[in-house]
């Protein structure tokens, strides 16, 4: 386990010291604790590229411009791709955070690994990809969102969030220490990583794992954006009334619609605007505490910090209050609430990840960097009336995918080949020139990078989720998605299949299971999907 044990130095100096200084302190305490020259050069070897793998945790593709969002425009995040390539079809293996992050670092299915659900223990003694660039001679550094329960292996340096972190003033933990900083979490984490970039040892190569806690529950935006989305009034998505009329009763049994939204601790209404807290989150959530929850989040700002909360919310609340909603009425101000402050955090990530580009620009090394973006996996943003992820449908199974590296990526390109999270070691440990290891399931995605998709790459992924007594209740299934067609199958307490037609119904409103017209359809996704749970050791 994490532990948190508090540095009395570093705490009071981060806690009194301002953001900015803190931060220029911060490179300074943490390169002398480190060991590392403070006199970086900014020129890697030629052959061997920095790697800069930066994360996001639950930034959908709708929230993405290069993506076609019309909710947000995402400048830095859209440069990656537009200088390098752009997945057009990214998907993850397993969509929820702890198990898509063990994918990742693994090159591995869940089941291979043992991070099938959030609460499972990572296996830390696995090879993962950050230890073999460390064996090969690689600095690696992990700095953000960690959320695998074991502590960090494969780093030189890490400083990570515990558990999921908090938005404002997050508590760090490096080894045996934790220190507490001020600020905004997003701009934190880009602080400590350009200060690690702009202090590591230029003898080496390095790899950053840059990785954000937003745009993740609880959407608390950073101040100077929290007015940014609230003169618009954001349409609604075409399934947000889906009444899962065609689907098993996994859709109607999981607990993850807006309407039951936490109106305080999801919602930032206070006890006074409400009658009573009708907020509800499926099994796992059975002993959360929402209102005290929101209590803690909220008295943990600063007092600067919260009367840039009042500023934005005192109006909100009262305007709430004065207008007595319900039924549809409400449900509609809950998902402009929601999306709202959910885009809001968005927009500080993208301002972050610009910033870094530019440090990269400025200190020239732009050009020998692999710089991945991605998320843990996809959300929904009131699509089928939800908010979270899990389910194999589009919205939370797709993920933003795009990497730049100038000396083997061409700029400019858009690829629609299937690429996985399982993917992306291979991908790393190919751009740096290490051999990839057999047990790893993933393929190298250099190949289409670099212009030359191979001529056997798959047409078809396989995806598994397991965890069923959990928040938000969603049924373990496991399914397969070729180019045109979903084949989905809820199992352990339920026994239900589901076939959509992605040409036909894109938006994943009509099962066709049942429909005669595609049994040969149906019969032929079978026969793919027992082929692909061979192929990755899931049935012998
Ligand atoms: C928390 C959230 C859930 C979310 C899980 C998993 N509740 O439990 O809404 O589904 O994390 O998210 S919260 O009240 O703590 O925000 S994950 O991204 O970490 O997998
Ligand atoms: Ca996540």
């Amino acid at each position: 386990m994490i532990r948190s044990v508090r540095i009395s130095l570093l705490g009071s100096f981060f806690l009194y010291a301002p953001t900015a200084l803190a931060a220029k302190g911060a490179a300074f305490v943490l390169a002398t604790l480190w060991g590392l020259s403070i006199h970086a050069q900014d020129v890697a070897p030629a052959s061997r590229p920095n790697i800069i793998f930066i994360m996001t945790d639950d930034h959908a593709v709708q929230a993405v411009s290069s993506y076609g969002s019309k909710l947000i425009e995402t400048p830095h995040i859209d440069r990656i791709g537009r200088e390098g390539i752009r997945f057009e079809n990214a998907f993850v293996t397993n969509s929820i955070c702890a198990p898509s992050r063990a994918v990742i670092l693994t090159g591995k299915y869940s089941h291979l690994n043992g991070q099938r659900g959030n609460r499972d223990r990572f296996d830390g003694s696995q090879t993962t990809f950050p230890k073999l660039l460390q064996q090969a001679g690689y600095h690696t550094a992990l700095i953000g969102k960690w959320h695998l329960t074991s502590e960090p292996t494969g780093f030189d340096h890490w400083s990570v969030l515990i558990d999921q972190g908090e938005y404002y003033n997050p508590r760090m933990v490096s080894g045996e220490d934790t220190v507490t900083l001020t600020g905004y979490t997003t701009d934190l984490i880009t602080d400590l990583s350009i200060n690690y970039i702009e202090n590591r040892n230029a003898g080496q190569p390095f790899c950053l794992l840059y990785h954000h806690k937003a745009p993740h529950r609880n959407w608390m935006p950073k101040p100077e954006v929290l007015a940014r989305f609230e003169h618009l009034d954001i349409p609604l998505p075409p399934t947000f009334y889906d009444d899962y009329r065609t689907r098993s009763a996994a859709a109607r049994e999981a607990d993850m619609r807006i309407d039951d939204m936490f109106l305080s601790y999801d919602l930032k209404l206070l006890p006074g605007d409400y009658e009573k807290e009708t907020g509800t989150g499926g099994a796992g959530s059975r002993f959360f505490d929402a209102e005290g929850a929101w209590q803690a989040d909220y008295q943990a700002l600063t007092p600067e910090q919260k009367a840039a909360w009042d500023a934005h919310y005192g109006p909100l609340r009262a305007a709430f209050r004065e207008a007595n909603l319900s039924g549809n009425a409400l449900l509609e101000w809950k998902y402009q609430r929601y999306i709202k402050d959910y885009l809001a955090c968005v927009a500080s990530v993208d301002e972050n990840i610009g910033r870094l580009l530019e440090y990269l620009d400025r200190t020239g090394l732009a050009e020998n960097t692999l710089v991945v973006y991605t998320s843990d996996q996809g959300f929904y943003l009131g699509e089928h009336g939800w908010y979270d992820k899990r389910f194999m449908y589009e919205e939370s199974l797709r993920t933003p995918l795009v990497m730049r590296y100038p000396q083997a990526i061409k700029a400019g390109q858009v690829s629609d080949r299937m690429a996985l999270n399982l993917d992306l070691a291979p991908s790393i440990l190919d751009f740096a020139g290490i051999a990839i290891p057999t047990e790893m399931q993933g393929r190298s995605l250099r190949a289409i990078a670099g212009g030359r998709p191979p001529k056997d790459w798959r047409k078809s992924i396989y995806y598994h989720y397991y965890e069923l007594e959990a928040w938000h209740s969603v049924k373990k299934h496991y399914g397969v998605r070729t180019d045109r067609y979903k084949l989905i199958h809820f199992y352990d307490d339920i026994d239900a299949w589901e076939l959509y037609d992605l040409e036909k119904d894109p938006h994943e409103v009509n099962n066709a299971f049942e429909n005669r017209s595609y049994r040969k359809t149906s019969r032929k996704l079978h026969r793919e999907l027992e082929r692909l749970r061979k192929e990755y050791r899931l049935v012998d």
